[in-house]
């Protein structure tokens, strides 16, 4: 953490980023440079000289950043009264490591590799030294950190809103095929980013009481009150002198120790507020299978949100506008559910804190709330059991009370008698103990609710929150998700990006769109060549990767097939394993291939975390395993078959995995992956896809043609028919000898021969119900997996089938995504007229 002096001038924004601004920062960075290590020499505890110039050249970036954020804070407390600052509040912020971005931002990186290079470093080394701000699980957080980038680079006025984690999620290592889960402890050689704002804090209760104020209010007196202390991440755009801002809550006890109980001699006794308000930023998702853990993160929730809301408002009123145009200035955005806790406590602090009347309350809190949902899992919608939400805030409860019978009011009246419309959207269930129903809450208070993809917008509409389409049809919309392609594409492939310049120039770098240039190009046999050869090194570097980690020898020239992913069932790595089996068993029957042709040599690559209490998911990622020591180690194979499971897969390891994919696998149950975005990063490091009709797929598919995607397996529509006649997946097994082959293989011990009913339960789930419908599916993929093999074996054919992959994701950019949000999520104008009403 870092204090800064925050009071550079506007004319800072002006200097052009040339190569004199790097020139400026050298010497910076030489004297840096010079105390770090100077620092290290002395310390007991010698710290390596990578780390040493990482810290350099960190100290370095964030200076010439804190600039630019002070100025980019100038321009837009002045910005016009009709434009809105945007809040984006989210639970994770998966940033990855920020050295190589900073420096391509500053354009730095030429000086300083030159510089590193006279003091005998290299510049990948230090790179490889910064640990990833791991501050997230998957998707929806990863997705959070592309729209900061975005946000920089689109000049939208914007904070990101998160919680400062000391643990993130959990660093996966595998012990015999098993996951464990150790601390991510990422800050142990201290913050490198974050610049500590000492005077930006906010008290946050918990718990205690409310009572009447004596003039018609409500006062709520915490039992429990904490400080939020605000930490910034800065994030730099690339065309442009912005930045964007990632404000971090830290939370500390309003009195550090209780000073009478430490006289006693009861130093335990005297942290305990402390060590409470530590928990609350300790790590993301506590196990949620004890009530002590359910609290916690109920508080960290209320931290966020609270921390997050006051600090909007004091903001608000310290740019000069009036409480009454909040709305007007300011969108509030809850990224996913975590955060529905918003449009409570923004009730509470105009209402009981800003003496504001109900009415004006709520149409504030109307226009400024709106709500992506991000998956279509019941388990993630979350509810919270009553008694626990009202002990921790009852001033919530109350508000959410009053709101729910104002809106129920107004549903009867539209719909006399319609009572189970009224209970299913009522914030309140009833059914399993009396919970609140934060996704209720979320959805009755925006203005927008989206999905991130267009299947799975019209699924949430038609499923989840079927109820609430009725009644409010205007809400719901759809804005298809991104990436941002200076981490995913300039960044993570350098190799390709240059190629890109040089085929079709580098306005694809500004606008994204520009790739659909190569489309003309995509059957120009020199230019899939020099693809390939690109593609080529980035498979050395994945092979060497490999070696180091596993020990693993894995032939750069085999077919690198490939799923990183949180592991989830509806993912269905299942099915890509029984697909490795199926292979496995078929080059032993056929040594010759299925076709004489002989086998094309595959690697068969994954990566993923499955949460800690999630039994059946670290039961595949042992599966994968025990298939791994068996194939690799067949010599009747030659070599033709590797399965490799990566550990630790984060945002770095995404990185260096994803350029050197050939095939990406992306083949969840139709209608169960919200979106997906690893598949727009691996189509647009000219990987092709084997994937089903689901989430982004489709659009993907779309935009670069249907034909240049392996399509397969049930579509919404066929699933929902197959259910209905009622699925047997024993008959499907029945009629299928070689999947029958791979399941007995697996059940009976073939992998696991010294426990051999290690998977018996895993195979009784797909063969009794199968939810995921994995045995539905199998046959069409291994035939699909045949076409890729097939194709593979054409490299002219493959590679611009590649170009053409390339070419299509023009519109996967996060730029375009959060420009649509602008436009139609949190834009004034997007705003039906003043509904001034509780019933919206
Ligand atoms: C899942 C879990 C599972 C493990 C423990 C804690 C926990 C907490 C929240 C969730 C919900 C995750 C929601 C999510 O990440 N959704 C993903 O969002 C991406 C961005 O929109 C989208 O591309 C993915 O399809 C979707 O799965």
């Amino acid at each position: 953490m870092h204090q800064i002096d925050s009071s550079a001038t506007r004319d800072d924004t002006r200097r052009p980023a040339t190569a004199s601004a790097a020139t400026d920062l050298l010497p910076a960075f030489r004297a840096a440079l010079a105390t770090v290590r100077g620092d290290s020499v002395a310390g007991s505890d010698a710290v390596p000289a990578a780390r040493a110039a990482l810290r350099a050249a960190a100290d370095t970036c964030r200076d010439a950043l804190a600039a630019r954020w002070a100025a980019t804070q100038a321009e837009d407390a002045r910005r016009d009264p009709s434009q809105r600052r945007v809040h984006y509040l989210s639970m994770e912020f998966l940033m990855g490591r920020a050295l190589r971005n900073a420096l391509a931002a500053l354009k730095l990186e030429p000086e300083l590799q030159r510089e590193l290079a006279a003091h005998g470093l290299s510049l990948a080394d230090v790179l490889e030294a910064e640990p990833d701000a791991a501050l997230g699980n998957g998707g929806l957080g990863r997705l959070a950190a592309c729209f900061l980038d975005s946000f920089a680079e689109t000049g939208l006025a914007s904070f990101g809103y998160g919680l400062r984690y000391r643990y993130g999620m959990f660093a996966q290592a595998t012990q015999d095929g098993r996951q464990i889960e150790r601390p991510d402890d990422w800050l142990r050689h201290g913050a490198l980013w974050d610049i500590e704002r000492p005077d930006v804090e906010y008290i946050v209760g918990f718990g205690g009481s409310v009572g009447s104020d004596g003039i018609g209010g409500r006062r709520w007196q915490p039992a429990e009150r904490v400080v939020a202390r605000a930490f910034d991440f800065v994030v730099p755009a690339h065309h442009g002198q912005r930045v964007s801002t990632l404000r971090q809550w830290q939370a500390s006890a309003e009195e550090p120790i209780d000073f009478a109980a430490f006289c006693r001699g009861d130093h335990a006794g005297a942290a305990r507020h402390q060590v409470a308000a530590d928990a609350l930023n300790w790590v993301l998702y506590p196990d949620d299978s004890t009530d002590a853990g359910r609290e916690l993160r109920l508080k960290q929730e209320a931290l966020l949100v609270s921390a997050s809301l006051q600090d909007l408002i004091a903001r608000h009123l310290g740019e000069g506008r009036a409480l009454e145009q909040l709305g007007h200035g300011n969108a509030i955005h809850l990224n996913d559910t975590h955060p529905a806790l918003a449009p409570a406590e923004l009730m509470r602090l105009l209402v009981d804190e800003h003496n504001l009347a109900w009415d004006d309350a709520w149409a504030i809190t109307r226009r400024a709330v709106s709500y992506t949902n991000h998956t279509l899992m019941p388990e993630a919608l979350e509810t919270w059991p009553l008694r626990m939400f009202e002990a921790l805030l009852p001033r919530h409860l109350e508000i959410i009370y009053r709101l729910n019978h104002d809106f129920l009011n107004s549903v009867r009246q539209r719909h006399p008698g319609a009572e189970a419309l009224v209970r299913s959207v009522s914030l309140i269930d009833e059914t399993q103990g009396r919970r609140v129903k934060m996704a209720a809450l979320a959805v009755l208070a925006s203005h927008r609710v989206n999905g991130v993809a267009k299947l799975h917008s019209d699924l949430m509409v038609d499923t989840i929150f079927a109820d609430f389409a009725k009644l409010f049809p205007e809400r719901f919309i759809n804005v298809t998700n991104g990436v941002t392609p200076r981490r995913w594409l300039q960044q993570a492939n350098p190799g390709l990006s240059a190629l890109l310049d040089d085929t079709i120039g580098n306005g694809w770098r500004r606008d994204l769109g520009g790739l659909d240039a190569l489309r003309e190009r995509a059957d120009d046999a020199a230019l899939g060549a020099r693809l390939a050869a690109v593609k080529r090194t980035n498979k050395l570097r994945l092979t060497a990767l490999i070696r180091d980690e596993l020990g693993i020898e894995v032939d750069p020239d085999s077919l690198f097939d490939v799923q990183i992913k949180r592991i989830h069932e509806y993912k269905r790595q299942l099915l890509n394993l029984l697909h490795v089996v199926a292979r496995y068993q078929a080059m032993l029957a056929q040594p010759d291939g299925p076709d004489g042709q002989g086998w094309v040599p595959r690697t068969v690559i994954l990566a993923g975390k499955a949460a800690s209490a999630y039994h059946t998911a670290k039961q595949i990622i042992r599966l994968a395993h025990d298939i791994g020591r068996t194939v690799n180690s067949d010599p009747r194979l030659g070599g033709k078959l590797k399965v490799v499971f990566l550990p630790n897969y984060g945002v770095s390891l995404a990185e260096t995995i994803i350029p050197a994919a050939d095939l990406s696998e992306q083949i969840s149950t139709a209608g169960t992956e919200a979106s997906g975005t690893g598949n727009m990063k691996f189509a647009m490091n000219g990987a092709l896809t084997i994937g089903t009709w689901d989430g982004a797929n489709i659009e993907m598919a779309q935009a670069m043609g249907e034909e240049n995607m392996f399509v397969f397996g049930l579509r919404t529509d066929d699933i929902a028919t197959l259910r209905a006649v009622g699925y047997d997946p024993r008959w499907i097994a029945g009629q299928n000898a070689a999947l029958r082959g791979v399941l007995d293989a697996i059940g009976n011990g073939s992998f696991s021969p010294g426990e051999p009913k290690r998977y018996r339960a895993l195979v009784d789930g797909l063969l009794g119900a199968d939810p995921y419908l994995l045995l539905a599916d199998f046959a069409d993929y291994v035939a699909t997996q045949a076409r890729v093999d097939a194709l593979y074996r054409d490299p002219a054919a493959w590679n611009a089938r590649a170009l053409r992959n390339i070419a299509g994701m023009g519109f996967f950019s996060t730029d375009r995504t959060v420009r649509e949000y602008a436009d139609k999520v949190w834009s004034g104008h997007a705003l039906a007229p003043e509904p001034g009403r509780t019933s919206g």
